[in-house]
């Protein structure tokens, strides 16, 4: 297996948010970015995928398959996401049953989420993609991560090659630090298991507890994300996706960038609402031409 941590490609890239399954969305991003349906570009551009490739949308298959044509022809690189992960570990979550040959019944509209579904040999073909996946991508000016940069879990995670075995090593470790911490309550110890595991802060970030508990799914959450862009003061850009942000939100004063237009939400909303391709959105960022270019064609320049 290739090493967790590996170098971006050099040149001008695009480097494309979370597709979520939503493969006519992708082909017509890549159009607008000037992509042949080969994947190659005239100029020599090529596509950084920032993970969450699959899940929610209609059709995660051809999206894995797509993209690893474009890997495998040298046109595309990509990191791990927190949906890959799930799928590696053979998590069943609520948005993920099209892997495991499920239907999806929407709970706002009690419909069918019209999604192919993965039988033994593809689910066979997607675990060997995601194996091979990096969690980070770096070059001198340019980071990338699936959801958050954390320069000592980046260390970490440079020296390991199998996600999974890098995953389980340290969920063990923590285990056993926890079993002398009987002062602890559950949402302390699931904070730990979040915020020490470098595979689970790269690709799903740093929680903290929430100010207000919520419910989600069904569950009682007291942790939240935290906004780890808004302290990020290195001279490196640092493009990531994962938190479904509209641009100006991520913005602190940083060069940390989220590329997640929420495309998803078109397909299975997190919460109840607007489903509009009008507001919910696939986008890359031209690097280093610093501006978004979306799925319908706008464009728009990032002022830094
Ligand atoms: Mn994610």
């Amino acid at each position: 297996m290739p090493p967790l941590v590996q170098k971006l490609f050099g040149g001008s890239i695009d480097v494309v948010g979370d597709v979520h399954g939503d493969i006519e969305a992708l082909m017509n991003l890549l159009n607008h970015l000037g992509y042949a349906r080969s994947g190659f570009h005239p100029d020599g551009r090529r596509v950084i995928f920032l993970g969450d490739l699959v899940d929610r949308g209609p059709d995660s298959i051809a999206v894995v398959r797509f993209v690893k044509t474009m890997i495998d022809a040298g046109t595309a690189q990509c990191v791990l996401g927190n949906h890959e992960l799930n799928i590696l570990l053979n998590k069943k979550k609520i948005d993920n049953g099209w892997f495991f040959g499920e239907e999806f019944r929407d709970q706002e509209t009690d419909k069918v989420v019209k999604q192919e579904l993965a039988d033994e040999s593809i689910r066979h073909e997607i675990c060997h993609f995601g194996l091979e996946l990096p969690l980070v991508l770096q070059r001198e000016d340019v980071r990338v991560v699936h959801a958050c940069w954390q320069p000592e879990m980046v260390a970490m995670a440079s020296e390991a090659r199998d996600v999974i075995a890098f995953y389980q090593q340290h969920r063990y470790s923590i285990d056993l630090g926890l079993a002398i911490r009987s002062d602890l309550n559950v949402w302390q110890r699931q904070q730990r298991h979040q915020n020490l595991n470098p595979v689970k802060v790269l690709t799903s970030g740093l929680e903290v507890p929430a100010k207000h508990p919520y419910e989600a799914n069904g569950e009682r959450l007291y942790l939240e994300r935290y906004p780890w862009w808004m302290d990020y003061q290195d001279d490196e850009f640092c493009f990531f996706g994962h938190y479904r942000l509209p641009w100006g939100q991520s913005r602190g004063s940083t060069r940390a960038v989220c590329i997640d237009f929420g495309v998803a939400q078109r397909w299975v909303p997190k919460q109840p609402g607007d489903r509009s391709p009008d507001k919910w959105r696939l986008a890359a960022i031209q690097y280093p031409e610093l501006q978004f270019v979306f799925d319908n064609g706008d464009v728009e320049k990032i002022a830094m």
